[in-house]
């Protein structure tokens, strides 16, 4: 069964002036639909079709056979969970209990803020930076291209694209300021802390 690249979940436009409509027009009509037209290719006619993309890209983790579906399948279920991180006018601080445990596990929003924005400055190349749930630990983690906290046993709470194509349009090589950018105005909070409540 076909993953279908679900709906962006709010105009094309919505996220500007942080991030621009061209940007989003290109970054999930074009990069995000072809990874999920190319997974669908790929695990077409295989036993992988028969699978949720969860299950897909948890059989094809690790399997040097099965690069090409693993890379394809990541990012098109790596993509669908980073449009729903970001929202217009989001940003600013969580609250309730994501916000009691980022403090009792970073110290302080401002010292998870520093580590998130470290990290997604200095993920070399492309990839990912992550706020996941690691044994009953909020941790900020970075993945290289595709790679999914999810096969390192982690449950996704929030996620930064970090590939140029996420930002290149609007901020050219100056990564950093999207990163800023999208932390202090776009993060969908409701959705990170629905994440979090549903993995305790
Ligand atoms: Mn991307």
């Amino acid at each position: 069964m076909a993953y279908k690249q679900p709906a962006l979940p709010y105009a094309e436009n919505a996220l500007e002036p942080h991030i621009s409509a061209k940007t989003i027009s290109f970054h999930y009509g074009k990069h995000h639909a072809a990874y999920v037209n190319n997974f669908n290719n790929l695990a077409a006619g295989t036993p992988l079709d028969d699978l949720s993309i969860e299950d897909a890209i948890a059989q094809t983790a690790n399997d040097p056979q099965k690069v090409g579906v693993f890379n394809n399948a990541a990012q098109a279920l790596n993509h669908t969970f980073y449009w729903n991180c970001l929202k217009p006018n989001g940003g600013g601080v969580p609250t309730g209990n994501l916000a009691d445990k980022i403090t009792a596990d970073f110290g302080s929003f401002d010292k998870f803020r520093d580590e998130l924005k470290n990290a997604a400055a200095t993920q070399f190349g492309s990839g990912w930076a992550w706020l996941v749930l690691d044994n009953g630990t909020l941790k900020v983690v970075k993945t290289g291209n595709a790679q999914t906290p999810l096969t390192s046993g982690q449950v996704p709470i929030l996620t930064i694209d970090v590939w140029e194509h996420a930002y290149y349009l609007d901020y050219q090589n100056r990564r950093p300021d999207y990163v800023a950018s999208l932390i202090d105005n776009l993060i969908n909070w409701d959705f990170a802390e629905s994440n979090f409540n549903a993995a305790q």
